[in-house]
């Protein structure tokens, strides 16, 4: 009973071109992506984000103690994190690479290591 019921579902997949018009259909509705990310002394998490060149996202910004900052020079992006509330950033990475996020607001002794890795690919 259970293979039969497994055989039919492939069967309702594979053939023809329902598939790929929904998959259509669902990009054309999705919302950017977004992608939490937390500051608190003296990092980022997660520490590391990869980016696909050309997608719109959304970096959702928070800090757990007290305000950061979040200084991407080469896309342009210059904020603070401010704790209680969300900070949302919308970026559409133009060139692929790999970038370095600074805290460029004093927060501490650790502030100098305060970074995280962001990388854009194709
Ligand atoms: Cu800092």
């Amino acid at each position: 009973m259970l293979f039969g019921a497994v055989g039919a579902i492939a069967l309702s997949i594979s053939p023809g071109t329902k598939a790929p018009e929904l998959v259509r259909r669902a990009n054309a509705a999705a919302e950017p992506r977004v992608i939490e990310i937390q500051a608190k002394k003296f990092q980022f998490s997660p520490s590391e984000i990869t980016l696909k060149k050309g997608e719109p996202v959304i970096l959702r910004l928070t800090s757990e103690d007290r305000t950061h900052g979040f200084l991407l020079k080469p896309l342009k992006i210059d904020t603070d994190i401010t704790p209680g509330k969300a900070t949302d950033i919308a970026v559409t990475p133009t060139a692929s690479g790999q970038y370095l996020v600074i805290c460029d607001h004093y927060c501490g002794t650790g502030h100098g290591n305060m970074h995280m890795k962001l990388t854009v690919v194709e």
